[in-house]
């Protein structure tokens, strides 16, 4: 008999038909996304779920009682209650590589938006603003030549850093949790204490998992350091900045601008000051977002799905669960 799994989200057809060829499966078939009483519903006899991002814990495996699998379509793993799943011998997978290079494109998208103040000037032509006069209060900042300070240096950051040294010259330091010497070697970057780099950088962004170590990596105390001539980019998770602090820094002028496509609460509230700054790039949680990537992350985690309902070892077992599972 073929192992039962769940699909909480729709995914392309062809990840789908992957999976139908292995497992018999239900799917949420609703407009809106599935709420938590509904998902909850749909456990009882799935062999494996395959859901974006989730919150994975006690509560929810306690009503999947046959779950041998969670196949996250993402490469961050955070809504992994990584106890909870250990001490019942869950496998969890994501979705590394992937997406490497299509996040690293948004990171230099919003660095150079928030430099060159792009959405802010946008709305100003269409808004019939664009009057003869001085252009200087259009101005914006050089990019290049400058120095990027990239906090996390995993694979996305690699591809990042990549992208500011080759395409423009930009000086690159780093704070990692361990050295890289082989990036340090090819990107010519500088390992320093984030203190360091934080003082040093024309450009800060974080590319951090959200772990219990990285929640608020960013506050008053990291802001301060910064240059005020400084720019800040997320591109990892919201819950690794204070945002309180955030919205001070930028409001007392002690960094010129930030660079957000995450942030505490998501979808952001209407009513979060951040959304009234014009120089605040924002955007909703689009980093990996092309139909290519999207495409690719949904495949990779249909192949761990089925490759763990099947008594296969997945290809991406998340490092935290990998020791202890039978496969
Ligand atoms: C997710 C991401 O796909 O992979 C991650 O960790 O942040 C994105 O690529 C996103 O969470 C989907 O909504």
């Amino acid at each position: 008999m073929k192992p039962k799994v769940f699909l909480a989200r729709p995914i392309p057809a062809e990840a789908e038909a992957y999976i139908s060829e292995h497992c018999t499966y239900e799917k949420w078939q609703g407009s809106a996304p599935i709420t938590r009483s509904e998902l909850l519903e749909r456990l009882e006899d799935a062999e494996g779920l395959l859901i974006t991002g989730e919150t994975i814990n006690d509560e929810l495996l306690d009503h999947a009682p046959k779950l041998k699998v969670v196949s996250n379509i993402s490469v961050g793993y955070n809504n992994f209650d990584l106890e909870s799943m250990k001490k019942r011998n869950i496998m969890g997978t994501n979705t590394p590589d992937v997406l490497n290079e299509t996040v690293a494109d948004l990171a230099l998208a919003l660095i150079l938006s928030a430099a060159r103040r792009i959405p802010e000037l946008d709305k100003l032509v269409k808004d019939g603003k664009w009057e003869e006069q001085d252009d200087e209060p259009l101005f914006g900042v050089d990019v290049h030549g400058k120095t990027l300070g990239i906090i996390g240096m995993g694979r996305i950051g690699e591809a990042i850093g990549k992208r500011a040294k080759f395409g423009f010259n930009m000086d690159i330091l780093y704070h990692n949790r361990r050295r890289k010497p082989k990036t340090e070697e090819v990107l010519g970057a500088e390992y320093v204490p984030l203190e360091e780099l934080l003082q040093s950088s024309d450009f800060v962004l974080l590319m951090v998992p959200f772990t219990l170590e990285t929640r608020h990596l960013m506050g008053q105390e990291q802001f301060a350091l910064m240059k005020k001539s400084a720019i800040f980019i997320n591109t990892s998770r919201g819950q690794t900045v204070d945002e309180n602090a955030l919205i001070q820094a930028l409001q007392n002028k002690e960094i010129l601008a930030a660079g957000l496509d995450v942030f505490d609460q998501e979808p952001v509230s209407t009513g979060n000051p951040l959304l009234k700054l014009p120089n605040v790039v924002t955007l909703p949680h689009i980093g990996s977002a092309t139909h290519q990537t999207r495409f690719d992350m949904a495949m990779l985690a249909a192949k761990n799905l089925v490759a763990a309902v099947t008594g296969n070892e997945p290809q991406n077992i998340v490092q935290e669960l990998k020791s202890g599972i039978k496969l």
